[in-house]
Order: structure tokens, then sequence, then C-alpha cells
């Protein structure tokens, strides 16, 4: 990691303003880029902060945390409003808009009482402004054009000041034109930490934004009018198997801060923990208000942060229980045919369409299925596990808890070992008799209800 920082560093020093004219960029700090902007979408874990007051940082899983420029007490952000191209997982890239490089944009940390002041370069071919999710600040700031500030027109830099009052978890995104600039992916994550870096201490802080996009297979360009039938379901514009696992120490307070900024609920699911939800972007929950969950429901519009102690070795899930969430695009608008034999109609087929592939009449089970993609596509199901392929895409990624790491090594530790005898296993001596319901199981060659996939998400 200690080439990232150092990355990170020279990164400041890349200056990103082009646009800016000369007499205003002397006066505002450099627009550092995105130090993996499109080669990689690794996680950078933050260096401690260089200045201002001392605070624990976030981790931003498959992102970074902006570096700011301290300038008379005042905490100066540059952010850059621009095309990016994100890649979703390996195998298939979007063209976003994002900022300084990437989407979701950087998060931004800064700590309870401090100034800031934030400039945001226009370098999109259409007008934008920047709404300060759930922060308190004077009206003239909160950034939806048109009632609170004039838009930012195109090439033009604007600038945002207030005091991150209160200590918690924000989001930020456009006030212009959202439907498409915010189904483009242009969103960030913003934390104030507290004046008291004791206060709501935990050993690993993770956080990510949900979002989705409807791109069709074989394209590169979200459809931005769409409504509801998004195909492409992300966590920070990651798809798993290109979501980073969140590595974290056995017995570490673990928190995981997760905001919504997609067009549909998604209840998040941990597994082999229990959590407490800890805090909203209204603030922190009092302890004695909290109670024991393994699904949060997290709103459209919504931040969500859960803590939980760590102290289960292993490689478990943590995914939206929506089914069709955890699914990539070839996963949508497919027929279910689970039950129907239709070898001889695929037979017939086949002389018309060679390659014609009946799909998932024993399930849907496809994860050992190699069938032709259109190019720049995901399978609906990918990435493999210790034991074979994971069958999952999408809103999933995983917590790997293990012994004896290091403070501040997120690194993959690769598949957890299983103790001997922990591990299902296939039985082939005697089993008890089956117990079943009393209704009466489908006869062979009775036809069996099918039903259509696809719409109401
Ligand atoms: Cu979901």
């Amino acid at each position: 990691m200690t080439s990232r920082r150092h990355f990170i560093t020279g990164a400041a020093t890349m200056v990103g303003a082009a646009a800016v004219s000369k007499a205003g960029a002397a006066g505002i700090p450099e627009a550092p880029a995105a130090p993996s902007s499109t080669s990689s979408a690794a996680t950078v874990p933050p260096p401690p902060p260089p200045n201002g007051r001392p605070y624990n940082p976030v981790v931003t899983l498959n992102g970074w945390s902006l570096p700011w420029r301290m300038k008379d007490g005042v905490k100066e952000f540059h952010l850059v409003a621009e095309p990016v191209v994100r890649e979703i997982a390996p195998g298939m890239k979007a063209n976003l808009w994002g900022y300084n490089g990437q989407s979701p944009g950087p998060t931004i940390e800064v700590v309870e009482g401090d100034r800031v002041r934030l400039f945001v370069t226009n370098k999109l071919p259409e007008v934008t402004s920047i709404h300060w999710h759930g922060q308190f600040l004077p009206n003239g700031m909160d950034g939806v054009a048109g009632l609170n500030q004039p838009a930012i027109a195109p090439g033009k830099t604007y600038v945002y000041e207030f005091v991150a009052r209160y200590a918690g978890t924000f989001m930020y995104h456009p006030h212009a034109d959202e439907m498409a600039q915010i189904g483009m992916g242009m969103m960030g994550f913003w934390v104030t930490h507290p004046k008291d870096p004791r206060q709501h201490a935990v050993d690993r802080d993770f956080v990510f934004l949900l979002n989705a996009y409807d791109i069709d297979p074989g394209s590169y360009t979200p459809n931005v009018n769409e409504m509801l039938d998004f195909n492409i379901w992300t966590i920070n514009s990651r798809v798993f198997p290109g979501t980073d696992p969140m590595v974290v120490r056995k017995d570490d307070r673990v928190r995981i801060r997760m905001g919504n900024l997609s067009m549909t609920n998604h209840p998040f699911h941990i597994h082999g923990h229990r959590f407490e939800i800890t805090g909203t972007d209204g603030g922190w929950i009092p302890p004695a208000a909290r109670w024991p969950e393994v699904t949060v429901d997290i709103g459209v519009g919504q931040m969500r942060a859960i803590e939980f102690v760590a102290d289960a070795p292993g490689d478990w899930a943590f995914h939206c229980h929506k089914s069709h969430h955890t699914m990539n695009a070839m996963g949508h608008e497919v027929p279910n045919l689970i039950g129907v034999d239709h070898r001889g109609v695929a037979r017939q087929i086949n002389d018309l369409v060679p390659g014609y592939m009946v799909m998932g009449d024993k399930g849907g089970s496809m994860g050992s299925m190699k069938m032709p993609l259109p190019e720049n596509t995901l399978p609906m199901m990918d990435g493999s596990g210790p034991f074979g392929p994971v069958e999952m895409g999408g809103m999933f990624t995983m917590i790997k808890v293990r012994e004896g790491l290091a403070r501040g090594d997120f690194r993959d530790p690769g598949w957890y070992k299983h103790p001997a005898g922990t591990v299902a296993r296939e039985w082939t001596g005697a089993a008890p008799e089956p117990v079943r319901a009393p209704a009466t199981p489908a006869a062979p060659g009775e036809p069996v209800a099918t039903v259509k996939r696809g719409g109401g998400h």
C-alpha cells in the first residue's frame, strides 16, 4: 500500500483543472485525479490526515479519498465533474460521468467543526450543481440548481463554503438534470469525523454507495431515461467479482456505511455475524435504541451505518438480498424454463440458428456453462471460489475475517482455509427417510407451470 500512498501524494501534483482560467487557478487548489482512474479500480486505504485535526480515516471500497489543501485554517477541496470510464468488473467498462476521474467521486473526509471550501469545476457538456446531502448549511450552499444557486455552466467553477457542523455520514450528488447525472454515476461519499477521535471509534470503517445502471448487453453507455428497469446493480459502480472484499482482523470492531443513490431499496445481508444499525444520514443512534439485525434495508436516498464485532473467521458473503440484484446484465429478461423439456424444440431452432442454447431447464445455474456473449458484457453470474463457481454478480462482496492481520492491512488474504471437518460434504452412507409435505408432487410427464421472468423490479 505504501506505493499507492505515494501515488496519491503524487497525484495531488497532477493539475486537472485545465479548463479553469489562469487567474482563477492561482486561487484554487489543484484537482487531484483518481489514483486508479481507468486502468484499475482498486481500493485505496487513505493515509492518516497530513494536517488539520486527527481522525481515523475510512476505506472507500473500490475507491479513494480526496486530498485537500489547508488554507488559512480552511480545508479546500476541488471536485471536477467530468466524463469517466469505469471498469464495472474485468470484462466490462462503462462510459459514465463522475468526479476527478472516477465514478463514484472520491470520498470527502473532514472533522466536525471544520470550515470547508469546495471548488466545483464543470467539465460536462451540460449544467450541473452539487447538493451536500444531509449537511446543515446556509440555504445558498445547498446546491439545488435554480432554487439555491444558478446552475454551473460547462467550463465554469463554483465555490461552496460551510462548516461541517455534526459528525456523521453524508453523500454528495448533483441537483441538476438528476435523472441523467445520477443515472450516469455522479455521486460521492462524505464523512464528517467526530472532534474526539475516540468517539464512535472502530478498528475498520468501510464506506460505499449503491447505484444501478441500465446498460444494454454489448454497449458502453447507460440509458439514462430508464425509470425502473436497471440491469447492472453496483457497489461503487462495480459488480462482483469486481468488488473488493472487506478484509478485517478477527475481533475487530467493524463499521460499514452504505448510501443508496439508486432508484430502489436494497436489503443488505450479512453472513456469520449480526450487527446493529448505529447511524443514519440524520446522525448517530443512541446505544439504547439499537437492536440486533442481519439485514438492513437501505431506502433510496438513505445511508445506514452498521457495526459488528468480526468474531468468526472465514469468507462471509455480504450482499443485497434481492436476488436479481446479485446478477449481471444477462440475468435479466430471460424466460423461466425450469421443468420444461425442450430438447426437441432446441433441435429445430438449431437448424435455423446454429449455436442456439436452451437456458435454464434444470434451473438457472449457469456457473459452469460458457456461452458466447456480446462484447463488453458480463455473464449473469460470475466469479469462482475455492469450491467452484460462486454464481453471483451485482451487489455482492465478502467480509474476510482473519486472525493476526496487521493494523491497516487491507490486502486480500486469499481464500479462507477451513479447519478439518468444518466444511459441508457429500454423504454416502444411509440417510434418514425424508419427510414430505402432504401435497402431491407433479407426476412425470405432467405439464409444469412456468413463470414469465422480467419486468417489475
Ligand atoms: Cu438490491
